[in-house]
């Protein structure tokens, strides 16, 4: 199929208003995303080929991406250079590691033969065929939904500050995320599909928390480059490896690089976005600041609710 006949698709597709009234979302497998990406979502569906050396870092958006990418690029790319010529710093490391749906959905073959790292936000059932069915890992995390919908709100905030545009009321927002209208949404369902993937399959699919990353990174570091296939030697662990790429990757130093204060992430497209707009705060319970405590709990009631019987809480 072309990407004539996506669009087509598309165009049939139940439709709602996103959060900046400028794109609608549309409800592709049963996740609610912009056209754009689910063109790429279907072209990658149906082109992308894993090998069994990839690592897809998976999630859905506002959940620490960014972060999570540094630290794997970090991992895997710590013997290839040191601490002062490491791409992060010149980089943000979302231009370090391609992204499924934009940069590999025509192509699988359009890489760096030497970085295994790709990431995506497509759920777990909607995985390109391949993805599941190698000897790949994925990783995944998650974040509280509360501040996942704050950082969200933000970011679309400021992008569309920059072009002077303006968007939802945060109300009108929240009520869309409680509904499960969100990029990529159902947050809920997201964040299930891969927890339940990684009870079926605790060696391919590593689940992570961005608060206990944050609580303790550098036992998930550990955890993390053991999971990967790229463990710390007990030689890098005395000479400091691990501290060192958890500060390499911290909030306070990557959002301070001038890359990440000045520069811009897919320059010369319609996409553009200015790097320093993936940083934020990067805290645990700033929802604290913007949600009234009707729709904390209302959040926190329609989580409980869909976690309920998983196992699993955020
Ligand atoms: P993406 O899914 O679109 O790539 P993602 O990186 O998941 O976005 O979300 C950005 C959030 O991660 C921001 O959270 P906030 O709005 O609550 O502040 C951002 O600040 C946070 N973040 C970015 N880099 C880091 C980091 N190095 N450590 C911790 N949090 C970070």
């Amino acid at each position: 199929m072309n990407m004539t006949s996506f669009k087509e698709i598309i165009s049939t597709l139940p439709r709602r208003k996103s959060w900046n009234d400028s794109n609608d979302f549309f409800l592709y497998q049963g996740f609610w995303c912009y056209s754009f990406f689910i063109e790429g979502v279907m072209s990658a569906q149906q082109n992308f080929q894993s090998q069994p050396s990839d690592i897809v870092i998976c999630s859905a958006p506002k959940t620490g991406t960014t972060w999570l990418k540094s630290l794997t690029f970090a991992i895997v790319t710590r013997t290839t250079f040191d601490g002062s010529t490491n791409p992060l710093l010149a980089n943000l490391s979302h231009d370090c590691v391609p992204f499924l749906e934009v940069d590999l959905a025509q192509s699988s073959t359009n890489r760096d033969p030497k970085n295994p790292l790709l990431a995506t936000h497509v759920p777990y059932s909607s995985l390109p065929r391949s993805i599941i069915d190698s000897s790949c890992k994925i990783v995944y995390i998650c974040r509280n939904p509360k501040d996942s919908f704050v950082s969200f709100y933000h970011f679309i905030a400021r992008r569309l500050a920059s072009k002077d545009m303006k968007p939802l009321a945060l109300e009108e927002a929240f009520e869309l995320y409680c509904q499960g209208v969100s990029n990529y949404g159902p947050y809920w369902d997201h964040v299930l599909g891969f927890w339940k993937a990684s009870l079926d399959r605790p060696n391919k699919i590593l689940f992570l928390k961005y608060e206990e990353m944050i609580e303790d990174t550098v036992l998930y570091v550990k955890k993390l480059a053991d999971f990967i296939g790229y463990p710390f030697s007990s030689e890098e662990i005395k000479k400091g490896s691990v501290d060192k790429i958890v500060s390499m990757c911290s909030f306070e130093n990557l959002s301070n690089l001038e890359v990440n204060k000045s520069g811009k992430h897919r320059e010369g497209t319609p996409g553009v976005i200015e790097n320093k707009i993936y940083f934020r705060k990067g805290k645990v319970g700033d929802w604290e600041n913007y949600l009234t405590p009707e729709m904390a709990a209302r959040l926190d009631s329609i989580t409980l609710q869909k976690l309920n019987g998983s196992g699993l809480t955020l």
